[in-house]
């Protein structure tokens, strides 16, 4: 038996279990926003799923729930503003940092956005699109903890590092990718191993390095970067970019700070937004046009876009509501019920 949720409904009832857990209401009403998109979007590996986790998060002492996040935007740091999370969940970070980004990318023609010290367990499509919306192009990155081998190695070191991008496409849903450099999303193999079905060959290996398809012995072993040495290498980046050079923890930090891959990681994330005017003036041809002439070429050939088979889900669940499993419906309802009690 399945429920079915009108949009709001499912985010005011998301939100009270945040709060009911002593989450603050900034925080509560932005990790909501999420949440409630990933299930609007169709994107279960990081939709109420994962509310369970950020709870266990919360009890463990790893992640303020109280936290309230900090920018500066002191106009002597340049292109760079900085929100500093104080230990809470990177959403309401982004969001508090969001308008001085736009701001900043305007007038600069481009502009860094980082979070330090955050909590973070979201999908990346709900920023860039956030940062497309103002009509400037988005590259948006994080590291995680270590659960990924590097390509040629048997032991997690990188994390699944998502790597996401948005170019605005005036009147039309914006182009957006947004991938784990792993093979999958962690959150997949969790989902397959809670469905009690193998995986696909080749996204990870056990203990011993040998490739399984069993997702318990994934999850003791390690994952595998997607595209061999390449997914290796951007994963490596976004460890140097969205780490080091943040001034945060990598990966392998972050699980060495957490202790365990059973709750959510605290590092940072960058946000790089442009302003395709701006790097575009002076030369010819409009830049949005342009890259219609190729978007549309793409489509031309049969091929989809990434992102539309969400904005599909997305106009589906706008019209008829989220749909969810009983076993989900019971899960809300008793998160909601006992709070941090729920979980061990
Ligand atoms: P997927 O492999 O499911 O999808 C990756 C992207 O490719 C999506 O933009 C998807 O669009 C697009 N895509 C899929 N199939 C096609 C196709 N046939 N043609 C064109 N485009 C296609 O993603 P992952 O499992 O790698 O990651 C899932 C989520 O997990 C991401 O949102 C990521 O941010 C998140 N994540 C978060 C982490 C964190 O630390 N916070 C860590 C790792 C992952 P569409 O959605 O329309 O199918
Ligand atoms: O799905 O790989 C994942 C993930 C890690 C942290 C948050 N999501």
């Amino acid at each position: 038996m399945t429920t079915t949720f009108p949009i709001t409904t499912l985010q005011k009832r998301v939100e009270a279990i945040f709060r009911n857990a002593g989450i603050n209401d900034v925080q509560s009403a932005a990790l909501a926003r999420v949440i409630v998109a990933g299930e609007r979007d169709a994107c279960k590996s990081h939709g109420v799923y994962r509310i369970e986790g950020i709870l266990r998060t919360v009890k463990a002492g790893k992640v303020r729930g109280d936290a309230l996040p900090v920018l500066d935007d002191a106009p002597a740091h340049g292109a760079i503003v900085r929100v500093d999370a104080a230990g809470g969940f990177s959403s309401a970070a982004f969001e508090l940092g969001l308008p001085t980004l736009v701001a900043r990318t305007r007038d600069l023609g481009l502009a860094a956005l980082v979070v330090n010290d955050c909590t973070h367990f979201s999908a990346l499509w709900p920023e860039v699109e956030a940062v497309t919306e103002h009509g400037l192009a988005a590259l948006v990155m994080c590291p995680s903890y270590a659960s990924v081998a590097p390509a040629g190695g048997i032991r997690p070191l990188l994390g699944t590092n998502p790597l996401a991008f948005g170019w605005p496409r005036p009147g039309r849903t914006p182009y957006v990718f947004d991938f784990a450099t792993s093979v999958t999303a962690r959150g997949e193999i969790e989902l397959h191993r809670r469905a009690g079905k193998p995986l696909p060959e080749g996204w990870a290996i056990d203990e011993t390095g040998a490739a399984t398809t069993d997702p318990a012995a994934a999850l003791a072993g390690a994952m595998l970067p997607f595209g061999g040495h390449k997914g290796s290498a951007i994963g490596t980046m976004i460890e140097l970019l969205a780490g080091v050079m943040i001034g945060d923890l990598t990966s392998p930090e972050a699980l060495e700070d957490l202790g365990t891959t059973t709750l959510a990681p605290r590092h940072g994330e960058l946000i790089l937004a442009f302003s395709p005017e701006r790097f575009a003036a002076g030369r010819a041809g409009n830049p949005f046009d342009r890259a219609e002439t190729l978007l549309l070429a793409i489509i031309g050939q049969g091929a989809r876009l990434p992102s539309a088979r969400r904005f599909a889900a997305r106009a589906q669940s706008e019209a008829e509501g989220i749909t969810l499993s009983a076993a989900e419906v019971a899960l809300l309802d008793r998160l909601l019920k006992r709070g941090l009690d729920a979980v061990s």
